[in-house]
């Protein structure tokens, strides 16, 4: 900061002496005086450019750059701008939605989409609600009558049709955008005006904010900032996982705009239902060579937030590399795998039908039966070690 300052300081007293000599010269030798201007105009504008593009680089790559430029130009065309997460919406999806949402409200119609009955976001979205009083959160039926051929969908957070938070309006909407930061899948979406998808960002929300920062937004309000932080924070678990320098540099710029640690600390907070069946969990963990492998049986409204916080719990164990926990869903059984990245989880998830990322994924077993399907488990990790 203090060396752009300095920078803008001499080439200012440059341009100051310029139009000195240039004017002490109009009285002696207008061609002087002329060239001397040219000169001044020619160093402005290169200038201008050289700081307009270091500053970009920054904060971002030039693909971002680029894509910044060409979302500007579909927000201008757009009628209504929709702005949707993915379904089970969480404080990555919801963050980077309202990040954007909040950063392009004043100048463009846009509308934040999120199916509030299935959400693992609800403290986020209670925040934003009772924070934010212009907020408006919006389930698909109450904007379905508004969308148009001139309507444009900005999808954060997930490239999939098939896990969008409403498929519906995906399908109905000509004009798409994504930007997501997941490994691109096989049923990646068709047709889109512009995407950004980095797989190596941590979360939607760290692009959200280099693009807030790419549209020249320099101040963000408490709510909007916290929000994004929540999403980083809870995708690099606490700023563990996948983290770069651009994480930190987006977190800095957020904390800069007052986001609250201590708040989104308290967005995480469990019900002592979901902390009871996680430590259940992981109290019944055995070890298969440097993979924990655990299970839950019970199937309710907790299951699946206690088996995540289980198998990423299950990571602290000394020596362990990879953890896997397995809980019914309807009739099959869903394994939850998690590494610090030394293990490619995504590929052993891949061998039981599943995918997701080097350090997340997931699968589901068409079968219920626990002893099978921890069998097949551990032959898919025998193998990723043989071909390993
Ligand atoms: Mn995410």
């Amino acid at each position: 900061m203090k060396r752009f300052i300095v920078t803008k300081c001499i080439i200012s007293g440059i341009l100051a002496l310029g139009l000195f000599l240039c004017l002490a010269f109009s009285k002696y030798n207008p061609l002087v005086s002329i060239v001397i201007a040219i000169c001044l105009i020619a160093f402005a504008v290169l200038f201008f450019f050289f700081f307009k593009l270091s500053s970009g680089k920054n904060i971002a790559d030039f693909r971002l750059i680029r894509f910044t430029g060409k979302l500007k130009k579909q927000l201008k065309s757009a009628s209504t701008v929709y702005i949707m997460g993915h379904k089970f919406s969480d404080l990555d999806s919801v963050g980077a939605a309202y990040g954007l949402y909040f950063a392009l409200r004043k100048t463009y119609n846009v509308k934040m989409v999120v199916n509030k009955q299935n959400t693992l976001a609800r403290p986020l979205i209670d925040f934003l609600r009772f924070t934010d009083k212009d907020c408006e959160i919006f389930d698909y039926n109450e904007i379905a009558h508004t969308v148009d051929e001139n309507s444009l969908l900005i999808i954060v957070d997930t490239h999939r049709p098939v896990i969008m938070d409403y498929l519906e309006l995906y399908e109905e909407v000509q004009n798409v955008i994504i930007i997501d930061h997941h490994r691109k899948a096989n049923d990646f979406v068709d047709q889109t005006v512009a995407n950004y998808i980095k797989s190596s960002a941590s979360s939607a929300c760290e692009i959200v904010t280099q693009i807030i920062r790419l549209l020249g937004v320099q101040k963000l309000a408490t709510v909007a900032a916290t929000a994004l932080l929540s999403g980083v924070m809870l995708d690099t678990k606490n700023f563990v996982m996948n983290t770069s320098a651009q994480t930190f540099k987006a977190a800095a710029f957020l904390r800069q705009n007052r986001a609250d640690p201590v708040l989104i600390k308290k967005m995480f907070s469990e019900s002592v239902d979901v902390c009871k069946r996680k430590y259940e969990i992981i109290s019944g963990v055995e070890l298969f060579e440097n993979f924990a492998i655990a299970q839950t049986k019970n199937q309710d409204k907790f299951t699946r937030i206690a088996t995540a916080q289980a198998a990423d719990e299950l990571l602290g164990i000394n020596g362990v590399f990879a953890s896997f926990v397995l809980c019914p869903c309807e009739d099959k059984v869903n394994i939850s795998a998690r590494s610090f990245g030394d293990v490619d989880v995504q590929k052993i998830m891949a061998k039981l039908g599943g995918g997701g990322h080097k350090t997340v994924a997931a699968c589901q077993l068409e079968t219920l039966d626990f002893e099978k399907a921890r069998t097949l488990l551990i032959k898919a990790i025998k193998e990723y070690i043989e071909q390993k």
